[in-house]
């Protein structure tokens, strides 16, 4: 995947809630474009492949539960500076801690449940963006 691409998710709390396109709007007002995107349901198993960075972490478990509790949205989007800047979009892990105007601040209701993944490098973006979509299911 591109330096300019990043990944994320649309975790299983925002998803259910119904504040997917409210989030995908602010997403792309942001400057973002979608370039691949669909609805889809980790298992656990999957949830934890995915997570495997933090399994010695001590909310691994209740992570796992959590990310296969329901429907959740990968997209890779793309933008000048991308990673960088979707974590700004995005604000920080915990909702109390993150920036007026951010997604989380507006959508998440917890450190767990917090509406939205942002991968943290260029390196994990490909990473992520390559575990859920072939090379026929993104704009090339
Ligand atoms: P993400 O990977 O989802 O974009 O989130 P992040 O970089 O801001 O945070 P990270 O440290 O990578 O943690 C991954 C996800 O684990 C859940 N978490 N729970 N209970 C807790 O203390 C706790 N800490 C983190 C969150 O869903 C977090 O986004
Ligand atoms: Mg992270």
């Amino acid at each position: 995947m591109a330096n300019n691409r990043t990944f994320t998710m649309i975790k299983p709390d925002a998803f259910g809630a119904g504040n997917s396109g409210a989030i995908l709007k602010m997403i792309e007002e942001a400057g973002f474009k979608i370039v691949a995107m669909k609805a889809t349901k980790l298992s656990p198993e999957m949830a934890g492949k995915f997570y495997e960075v933090h399994s010695e972490r001590p909310f691994y478990a209740a992570l796992c539960a959590y990310m296969s509790s329901g429907p959740i949205l990968p997209v890779i989007l793309e933008k000048d500076n991308a990673v960088e800047d979707f974590r700004k979009l995005i604000g920080a892990t915990n909702p109390a801690d993150a920036a007026e105007g951010t997604i989380r601040k507006i959508f998440a209701t917890s450190i767990e449940a917090n509406a939205v993944h942002g991968s943290d490098s260029d390196e994990n973006a490909a990473i992520e963006g390559n575990f859920f979509f072939s090379q026929f299911e993104r704009v090339l």
